[in-house]
């Protein structure tokens, strides 16, 4: 087991053992990185998501009543609910894993009362997933705990999805939950959300690496511009007589320009925009031709911060560091408002480009971003000692 990973169990099952007792079972699930496919699941599209070995971990055991009590290590906070109220906790942390445990609920699972500590090291606010990594733990470890590890993936991965939406609020595509459930060691997914097809794809460039560069403004979904942005790709789509952006042509766009609102229009062009440049990136990856990617991710970002409208000043300021130092590629990743870079860097110009991303990004707005680097792990997953 992965270091890192080995110490937070030992925290969490240390806690779990001082507020709660012996013979907990340990569960894990990662947060994410997206090499390009970004805003696209919502839109029907396709998406090229990998799991990152950073996790959340959770120590679980049954009780034998019908109440959920839990310690959250990072936030400090302990909570309980009863699994038969029907309204849950108000505070917005205390509902992911009220949602998860309502929507096994109406999967038919049998839930019972359990006691359960978690943390991890997946940055908050990041972008890389926090939420759905603890929806992903919480859902694998009670289908193992309650259903005999009987509940396929995908469910799992909507009973994830269904919480956000309907506890949280955020009205968020498949990708996150579903690479957190799916992810594979040392290899990245390319899934098409409208069918839920998906292929593994063994991610080791050579000469090239991953590396996430946090500028530390802390990115939000809940309450945010997040389901604006998805109301405009469905208006447009209605407006014309699609399901989803996937079924829309560029040149169909254009031609209904005139009638949509200005706005919807942009955002339209960069998810049309989105679906051809992964394509590219697939046909690229398959040529070993990583300069490609490198590229469609740079026009990734310019959509995303132009058009789409999700970036900011600080990780506008992160990719044109990492353009002048000669990186491959980079963009903002993620739901955007802040969070993380990603960077597609050479080897050979790795120690440079992150020591003058945090000289430079100090020197400008007097704040430390944090380098993240990124190595691809498994899905969610039953943690044995
Ligand atoms: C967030 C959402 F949760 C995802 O579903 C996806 O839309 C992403 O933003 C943007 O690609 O992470």
């Amino acid at each position: 087991m992965e270091n890192n990973l080995k110490a937070i169990c030992e925290i969490i099952s240390t806690a779990f053992a001082e507020r709660f007792g012996s013979d907990a079972q340990l569960f894990a699930a990662p947060g994410r990185i997206n090499l390009i496919g970004e805003h696209t699941d919502y839109n029907g599209g396709f998406v090229f998501p990998g799991a990152v070995t950073q996790s959340i971990v959770a120590a679980i055991k049954p009780n034998g009543t019908r109440d959920v009590r839990l310690f959250a290590v990072d936030l400090d906070m302990e909570y309980s609910f009863n699994l038969d109220d029907e309204q849950g906790p108000s505070d917005v942390n205390q509902r992911y894993v009220y949602g998860v445990c309502r929507e096994m609920m109406n999967h038919g699972v049998a839930l019972d009362g359990f006691d359960a500590v978690y943390g991890g090291n997946v940055p908050l606010g990041a972008g890389m997933s926090s939420s759905a990594a603890l929806e992903c733990c919480f859902a694998k470890a009670l289908s193992i705990l309650f259903a005999n590890d009987n509940i396929d993936p995908m469910t799992l991965t909507r009973i994830g999805q269904a919480t956000e939406h309907k506890y949280v609020g955020v009205k968020c595509g498949i990708m996150d939950q579903f690479i957190s459930m799916h992810g594979r060691e040392g290899s990245l997914v390319r899934l098409d959300c409208r069918s839920g097809k998906f292929d593994y794809h063994p991610w080791h460039p050579e000469d090239y690496r991953l590396v996430l560069v946090n500028s530390c403004i802390h990115h939000e979904l809940v309450g945010s511009p997040y389901n604006e942005r998805r109301e405009s790709c469905e208006r447009v789509a209605a407006a014309a007589g699609v399901e989803t952006l996937r079924d829309l042509t560029m040149e169909r766009l254009n031609a209904m320009r005139s009638n949509l609102d200005a706005t919807d229009y942009k955002r339209a062009l960069y998810v049309l925009g989105e679906e051809q440049r992964v394509n590219k990136v697939c046909e690229a990856l398959q040529q070993g031709d990583y300069e490609t990617v490198g590229q469609q991710m740079y026009l990734t970002h310019e959509g995303l911060s132009k058009n789409y409208e999700v970036s900011c000043e600080e990780i506008d300021f992160l990719v044109d560091i990492a353009r002048s130092c000669g990186v491959t590629g980079s963009r903002i990743m993620g739901g955007g408002f802040g969070g993380c870079t990603i960077n597609l860097v050479k080897d050979s110009l790795y120690d440079l480009f992150v020591s003058t991303a945090q000289s430079a990004y100090k020197e400008r707005f007097g704040l430390n971003c944090q380098i993240i680097p990124v190595e691809i792990g498994p899905g969610a997953r039953k943690i044995i000692m």
